[in-house]
């Protein structure tokens, strides 16, 4: 059988590819315990400096496999949905979801808790929870209304209609549209770029995640923290030396 989910590293970029595209690369229980498995040996990959979450075939992924039984959805979503959000957060590098095609249920949530999402114009996301009398899970409930405001949230998780690529950068639910013969390419120059970048790109993705869901006060002292790292990095040092001598940066990445 397959492997369900595919790792590789290039470049400085790790890529995680989800693989049952028989079935949208929908989620069954093997095939969550390896993206767990894929996220966190991204997170801790001295080579990885951005990490691309993917899917094989037409689909991204179209969530939880409806056939697999279920009985304790709680559970489910406690030790397997929870554990890859929590997962693709906890990446120290940008996680870019190169979003193929159709996003469906948890696995449009994976696509929101990534840093930036590229879709092709066959991408299509879907809340499609209401739909199976479900809950919005897996983030979702947390990342949508934040990207694109409540009431459009409050749309999309009620009515479950399916929101295509050129729809969903207007929402601002996708940074990029690009077609689907580019998608590799445009996800492959963002990655490399972040891959080259200095040290502090990791810091700068703590503190917008940390300033997104902080009051003022904390997002100010989480700042504080974050620029005295990202100041004691060579890569810092190296920028500023660069300036001043008007050369381009040579980023180690420490
Ligand atoms: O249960 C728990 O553990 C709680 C956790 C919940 C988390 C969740 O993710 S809940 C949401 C689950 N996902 C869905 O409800 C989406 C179901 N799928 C669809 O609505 C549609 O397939 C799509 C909108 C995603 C795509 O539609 P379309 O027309 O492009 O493709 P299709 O023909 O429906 O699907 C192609 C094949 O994939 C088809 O198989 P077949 O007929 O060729 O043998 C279809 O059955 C299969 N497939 C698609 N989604 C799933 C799936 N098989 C199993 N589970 C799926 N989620």
């Amino acid at each position: 059988m397959a492997d369900p989910v595919l790792y590789a590293v290039a470049g400085g970029v790790a890529t995680i590819t989800l693989n049952r595209p028989d079935v949208l690369n929908s989620m069954d229980d093997a095939m969550g315990r390896s993206l767990i498995a894929a996220l966190r040996r991204a997170a801790a990959d001295r080579e990885a400096a951005c990490v691309v979450l993917t899917g094989a075939g037409r689909g991204f992924c179209a969530g939880q496999d409806l056939r697999e039984p279920q009985s304790d959805l709680g559970g489910a979503i406690r030790n397997r949905y929870n554990p890859i959000v929590r997962a693709i957060r906890a990446c120290r590098q940008p996680v870019i979801a190169a979003v193929n095609g159709v996003a469906a249920g948890a696995g449009c949530a994976f696509t929101l808790a990534c840093d930036l999402r590229i879709a092709s114009t066959q991408a299509s996301f879907v809340m499609a929870f209401g739909k199976i009398g479900l809950v919005p899970d897996s983030g979702a409930s947390f990342f949508l209304p934040r990207l694109i405001g409540l009431g459009k949230a409050m749309e999309l998780a009620l009515l479950g209609g399916r929101v295509d690529a050129g729809e969903a950068l207007r929402l601002g639910l996708v940074n990029r549209v690009v077609a689907p013969e580019e998608l590799e390419a445009a996800t492959a120059a963002w990655a490399g770029e972040l891959a080259g970048g200095p040290y502090s790109l990791g810091l700068i993705k703590r503190a917008l995640l940390h300033g997104a869901a902080a009051d003022l006060e904390a997002a100010l002292e989480q700042e504080a923290y974050l620029q005295d790292l990202a100041g004691r990095s060579a890569d810092h040092r190296e920028a500023r030396a660069a300036f001043v001598e008007k050369r381009p940066p040579k980023f180690t990445r420490s």
